[in-house]
């Protein structure tokens, strides 16, 4: 185990609800929290395994020794920008090796990344750069058709205070990531390796090394304070959970910085077992099946409609997938007659995995028997996570019956980053956490996800905060009234309807979205389909009744949908 690294004070502002104390000295005791920093993480597995492939995307490949390398010489040159401890940084990467190098640069700083993922735009951008008063944005010059420049700079165009811009690739009028590298004495925690570096304490395990999106269901997304402890020891858990070695390559197909693909066991699970990771510039058969048989990948992660999509394809084509051990499918309910598929088709092991940003990951095991595998979303990492299924008044329900699923543990946070009023509904008061998915339990211990209590829909493993799409729509003249709601789809699970009341005549639907489009949020927030209505169903008390208006259009699209749009 790596020694302590200089510890420095606790990080500044009520932005963290921590572990009241006798937990953690629980998590301590039982050796789960172990004081290890991911600047000491990565320094350790690079004298260990220096000389190993720890990552490989399309155009590099880089040892544990590069990567290490790389990571101090960026630390370096951020803190000559004057980025420090404590500071908050948006990175928006697609799935690049630079991104370890930026991420493990800040973790050495102890300056804390803000993930976003790729399809955020203006308004989401903005709104985690004010939330969190980032001093800086890293992007990829281009990614899939889009220039992320551009986005940079309709961010600072609105909030001049996002001081640095740091582009992997061309930089127009912004720094490139390969000028900013610097070779010198290296600034914060370095990890267990004494340096010559100015005596800047490092971060302390207990302290937040990063920020994770929520999928949100009010308004707009939270942000997720996660600690090196807590969330180190998720990685490792999961990564002995997975088997992962040496030996193991797994292949990122889902976005890098989703917690999915991130440490369940994801990419640093693979890094933490010394193994290689492979990233995927798209999640499509045509371009995963090739690198899976070029780079003899063991282990890859999928949303459910992307294992309909490959269990699809692999009938038609046949690709040699012989290396291929595990396929793990989470993010989304995903169904039994899909899930007993993927054996016979790919010839590899399920793995089922029910996860959630803030914490709690479930894995089906490789030594559950395969109906078990086929039919529930596993069990819990972790013998300290604690799991209530509870009725509508928090009361316990019996075992067996389906309820909602509360949460507390050594990798669940306490509290949202920067949100005291929402917390005390997120939260009971004795922390634990409403899950809001509605589950039970088996005699064996497993959990099946039967539904969901909360206001969000699951667009195929990408969560939608109905009221935040509802906000933009209704800044439209020519709508009265939206409710956004999700409809179900063979493919996705759920896909978007907005239901509209208009004022006056109607807009198109095609205007519409060009209008929600234009307001600068991801593209798979908007509708999918838009219809108008005269008037909501309402419930007892006159607020719209969501459940209704779902059935409704259910029985809508079931019976031969007249007008898709
Ligand atoms: C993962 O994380 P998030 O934060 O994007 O979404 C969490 C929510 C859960 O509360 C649940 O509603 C849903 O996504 N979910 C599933 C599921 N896995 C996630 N619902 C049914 N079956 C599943 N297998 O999605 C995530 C994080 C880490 C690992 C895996 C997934």
């Amino acid at each position: 185990m790596p020694p302590e690294p200089a510890v420095a004070p606790p990080s500044p502002g009520p932005d963290f609800t921590p572990w009241p104390d006798e937990f953690a000295a629980r998590y301590r005791a039982a050796g789960h929290w172990t004081g290890e920093t991911f600047g000491g993480f990565l320094r350790d597995r690079a004298r260990t395994h220096a000389d190993r492939t720890a990552v490989v995307d399309g155009r590099q490949r880089w040892t544990y020794a590069e990567l290490d390398a790389r990571a101090d010489r960026l630390a370096t040159g951020l803190h000559d920008l004057g980025i420090r401890r404590g500071d908050r940084v948006i990175v928006q990467l697609p799935n690049v090796a630079e991104f370890f190098e930026v991420i493990f640069a800040l973790f050495r700083l102890g300056a804390l990344p803000v993930f976003a993922l790729p399809p955020h735009r203006r308004t989401e951008i903005t709104y985690f750069a004010e939330l969190t008063g980032a001093v800086g944005y890293v992007v990829a010059d281009r990614h899939a058709g889009f220039d992320y420049r551009d986005l940079a700079r309709q961010v600072r165009e609105r909030l001049p205070g996002l001081q640095h811009v740091l582009v992997v690739g061309d930089p127009a009028e912004f720094t490139t990531l390969s000028d900013l590298a610097t070779d010198g004495p290296l600034p914060g925690d370095t990890g267990p390796e004494p340096t010559t570096g100015p005596p800047t304490p490092g971060p302390a395990a207990s302290d937040v090394a990063f920020l994770q999106l929520s999928g949100g269901s009010t308004g707009l997304p939270k942000l997720i304070p996660r600690t090196h402890d807590d969330y180190l020891y998720s990685v490792r858990a999961s990564a002995d959970i997975c088997r992962l070695d040496t030996s193991s390559i797994y292949l990122c197909v889902l976005p890098v910085a989703h917690n999915f693909a991130l440490s369940s066991p994801g990419v640093l699970g693979t890094l933490a077992a010394g193994g290689t990771v492979v990233l995927a510039p798209r999640p499509t058969p045509d371009v995963t099946f090739d690198l899976i048989e070029q780079e003899q990948a063991t282990i890859t992660a999928l949303v459910p409609p992307l294992a309909l999509l490959w269990l699809d394809a692999a009938a038609h084509r046949r690709p040699d997938l012989s290396s291929l051990r595990v396929l793990q499918v989470g993010g989304a309910r995903l169904a039994d007659e899909v899930a007993a598929r993927v054996t016979p088709t790919l010839g590899c092991d399920l793995q089922q995995v029910f996860g959630m940003a803030e914490g709690l990951v479930n894995y089906t095991r490789f030594d559950d028997d395969p109906a078990t595998v086929v039919a529930t979303q596993g069990t819990p990492i972790s013998p300290h996570d604690e799991i209530r299924i509870v009725d509508d008044a928090d009361r316990d329900l019996p075992p067996g019956q389906t309820g909602h699923l509360l949460t507390r543990g050594p990798y669940t946070i306490r509290g949202y980053y920067r949100a005291a009023a929402h917390n005390t509904v997120a939260f009971t008061t004795d922390g634990f956490y409403r899950t809001g998915d509605l589950v039970r339990r088996t005699p064996t211990g497993h959990l099946i996800v039967e539904g969901r209590a909360k206001d969000q829909i699951n667009r195929g493993g990408e969560k939608i905060a109905p009221e935040e799409v509802e906000n933009h729509l209704l800044a439209h003249p020519q709508i009265f009234d939206v409710a956004v709601v999700g409809v179900p789809d063979a493919m996705l699970g759920e896909r978007t309807c907005a239901v509209v009341i208009p004022r006056g005549e109607a807009p198109t639907a095609a205007a519409i979205r060009a209008f929600i489009r234009d307001r600068g949020i991801a593209d798979f927030k908007i509708p999918d389909r838009v219809r108008f209505v005269d008037a909501f169903p309402h419930t007892g008390v006159g607020k719209t009744s969501r459940s209704e208006l779902r059935r409704a259009l259910a029985l809508l699209m079931a019976t031969g949908d007249p007008a898709p749009g």
